[in-house]
C-alpha cells in the first residue's frame, strides 16, 4: 500500500496553504498543494474574515490532494487563535467572523475587570492581556444585533472542521486562547462563563489533538473526490500550538520564536506559571499539545513589515520586500527601535507613519527611507525577542540553551543574527513550515505512523532538515537604545 497522506490545512492571517505529507523512511516529506491569500476586509461596519471564501479554498486544496495522491488518510486544520463564528439554532453562520484587529473591543477589558479583577482572571485563565482575547470579543458581541439569535460559537478551525464533517467540537489548544478555560484543568470555567453572562454550552464540547472529530460529509466527498471515510483529526488547531510541536529541538532546553504575522516568543513547560510577576510581565499560559504549556508572550511581528509594504504600494511606491531587506541589512547598527508591542500597531494602517511617530514620542531620530523603516522594524523585533526569551527564562525557571526561530521570519538572516547577538544565545532557524509539520506530526501519530511523545515527534521532524545556526556576536543594537 502507498504511504498514507496526511493533509495539513494551515491558514494564517495573511495566507493559507493546504499541504500533503507522507512519512517516507522515517522522514516527514511535506509538499505544498495549494496556496491562497487571506486578509481581513471591512464589511458591515467591522473588519471581517471571509471564512466562507477560505472554506472554498480548502475544498480546492483537498481536490488537488485527491488529484495528486488519489486520496488522504486524514485532514488536520489550524488557523490563528481567538476568533470565532456564531451559529444560529439551525447551525447557520450568522455573519462572517469579525477579525481580532477590529476596534470593537476598545475599552472592553476595563468593563470586564470591573466584574472580575485582572488578578483573579489571570489566576484562572493564565492569559496575557490582549485586547482581542475571545472573552473580550464576546462581551462586545453581546451588544450587537445578531447576538439574540446566536446559539453556538465555534472557533475558526473548529468551524471549518464542522463544515467538513458536520461535527461541532472545540479543540482544546485553541480553546485555551479564549480566556474561558481554567489554565490548570484545561476545562471551561463555568463560573467565568456565568459571570460574563455567557451560556454554559455556548462552545461545543472539548476535543484533544489526536482525537478523531469525524469523517467528511457526503457533500464534501462529492466536491473533492475524497473517500467519504476520510477522517478529520483534531491537531493543535491553534497555529502556534502546531508550530511549537514543529520546533526541531534536540531536547527540552529551548526557547522558540514562532515568527509570522505575530511573533510568539517563549518556552514549553509542564505546568502553568500563574504568579503575580508573570501577570505583570504579561506572559501567557496557552495550552499545548499533550497537555504541555506554551508559556509565551505575543510580540509584534512581520505584520509591521506587511502593513508598511502595503502602505508604500498604496502610496504608489514600487517596493520589493527582498530588495528592502537586503538594503536594511547593510545599514549601520544602532538606529532607532520602537516598542513593537505598542497597541497602536494592532489595527491596519499607515505603519511607517506610526513608527515615525513612536520614534518621535521617544525622542529618537525617526527612520526616513523605506529601508530605514524596515531596519527599524527588524532591530525592534530582535530587541523584543531577546528581552522576551530572557523574561520567560527568569519567570519560569526553564533551562534554555538555544533559541529556535520557525515560520516565515526564520528566513530573515538579519533578524536571526540580531536575535543571537542580543540574547547571547545560539539561534537555529527553520523550518518555515513548522506549523504544517506540527499539524501532520499529530495526525501521523494518531494513525500509528509516528509514535511517542513530542520529543519523539520532533526527532522525526528533524530528519533531513537543514537548519541554519547563528552564533552570538557582540551586541549591535538595543543596549542604551531606549529599550530595555
Ligand atoms: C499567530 C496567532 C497568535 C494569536 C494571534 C491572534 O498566528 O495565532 O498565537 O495570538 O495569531 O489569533
Amino acid at each position: 500500500a502507498p504511504d498514507p497522506v496526511f493533509v495539513a490545512v494551515d491558514i494564517g492571517a495573511s495566507s493559507g496553504r493546504v499541504m500533503a505529507a507522507r512519512v517516507v523512511d522515517g522522514r516527514v516529506v511535506l509538499e505544498a498543494v495549494h496556496r491562497f491569500d487571506n486578509g481581513a476586509v471591512r464589511r458591515d461596519g467591522h473588519l471581517r474574515w471571509d471564512l466562507s471564501g477560505l472554506f472554498e479554498q480548502v475544498l480546492v486544496g483537498l481536490a488537488a490532494v485527491v488529484e495528486r495522491h488519489g486520496g488522504a488518510a486524514s485532514i488536520g486544520i489550524d488557523t490563528w487563535a481567538v476568533d470565532y463564528g456564531l451559529l444560529d439554532a439551525d447551525g447557520r453562520l450568522l455573519a462572517e467572523p469579525v477579525a481580532y484587529r477590529d476596534d470593537r473591543t476598545h475599552g472592553v477589558a476595563g468593563r470586564i475587570h470591573a466584574r472580575i479583577p485582572a488578578e483573579r482572571l489571570y489566576a484562572i485563565n493564565g492569559l496575557q492581556e490582549l485586547p482581542f482575547t475571545t472573552l473580550y470579543q464576546l462581551l462586545a458581541e453581546q451588544s450587537e444585533p445578531g447576538w439574540a439569535q446566536a446559539r453556538h460559537a465555534l472557533l475558526l478551525p473548529d468551524l471549518l472542521a464542522c463544515w467538513l464533517t458536520g461535527e461541532r467540537r472545540t479543540e482544546v489548544t485553541n480553546a485555551s486562547t479564549t480566556g474561558l478555560l481554567d489554565a490548570r484543568t484545561r476545562t471551561f470555567d463555568a463560573g467565568l462563563l456565568g459571570a460574563l453572562g455567557l451560556p454554559a454550552d455556548l462552545f461545543a464540547p472539548l476535543i484533544r489533538p489526536g482525537e478523531t472529530l469525524g469523517t467528511v460529509t457526503a457533500e464534501v466527498a462529492a466536491r473533492t473526490g475524497l473517500d467519504p471515510a476520510t477522517r478529520v483529526v483534531a491537531v493543535g488547531s491553534h497555529d502556534t500550538a502546531s508550530a511549537v510541536v514543529g520546533v526541531p529541538a534536540q531536547d527540552r532546553a529551548f526557547a522558540y520564536v514562532s515568527s509570522g504575522t505575530w511573533s510568539l516568543v517563549g518556552v514549553e513547560l509542564d505546568e502553568p506559571v500563574l504568579t503575580e510577576e508573570s501577570r505583570a510581565a504579561n506572559f501567557t499560559n496557552e495550552g499545548g499539545v499533550d497537555g504541555r504549556v506554551r508559556y509565551l508572550r505575543n510580540v509584534g511581528g512581520l505584520w509591521l513589515l506587511q502593513e508598511s509594504l502595503r502602505t508604500w504600494r498604496e502610496q504608489g511606491h514600487e517596493v520589493d520586500a527582498d530588495v528592502l531587506l537586503a538594503e536594511a541589512a547593510v545599514l549601520p547598527a544602532g538606529g532607532p527601535v520602537v516598542d513593537v508591542d505598542d497597541e497602536r500597531f494592532i489595527a491596519p494602517g499607515d505603519m511607517p507613519a506610526r513608527i515615525r511617530q513612536a520614534c518621535g514620542r521617544a525622542g529618537r531620530e525617526a527612520p526616513g527611507t523605506p529601508a530605514e523603516v524596515v531596519r527599524c522594524i527588524l532591530d525592534s523585533l530582535a530587541v523584543a525577542y531577546a528581552r522576551t526569551v530572557a523574561q520567560a527564562v527568569e519567570l519560569s525557571g526553564a533551562e534554555v540553551d538555544v533559541v529556535h526561530v520557525v515560520g516565515g521570519g526564520s528566513q530573515n538572516a538579519l533578524l536571526c543574527q540580531l536575535t543571537a547577538d542580543l540574547s547571547g544565545l545560539e539561534v537555529r532557524s527553520g523550518p518555515v513550515e513548522a506549523t504544517a509539520l506540527g499539524n501532520v506530526a499529530v495526525q501521523a501519530r494518531a494513525a500509528g505512523v509516528l509514535t511517542g511523545d513530542l520529543e519523539d515527534l520532533r526527532a522525526a521532524l528533524r530528519v533531513g532538515l537543514d537548519l541554519r545556526t547563528f552564533t552570538p556576536h557582540r551586541s549591535t543594537v538595543g543596549v542604551g537604545n531606549g529599550q530595555t
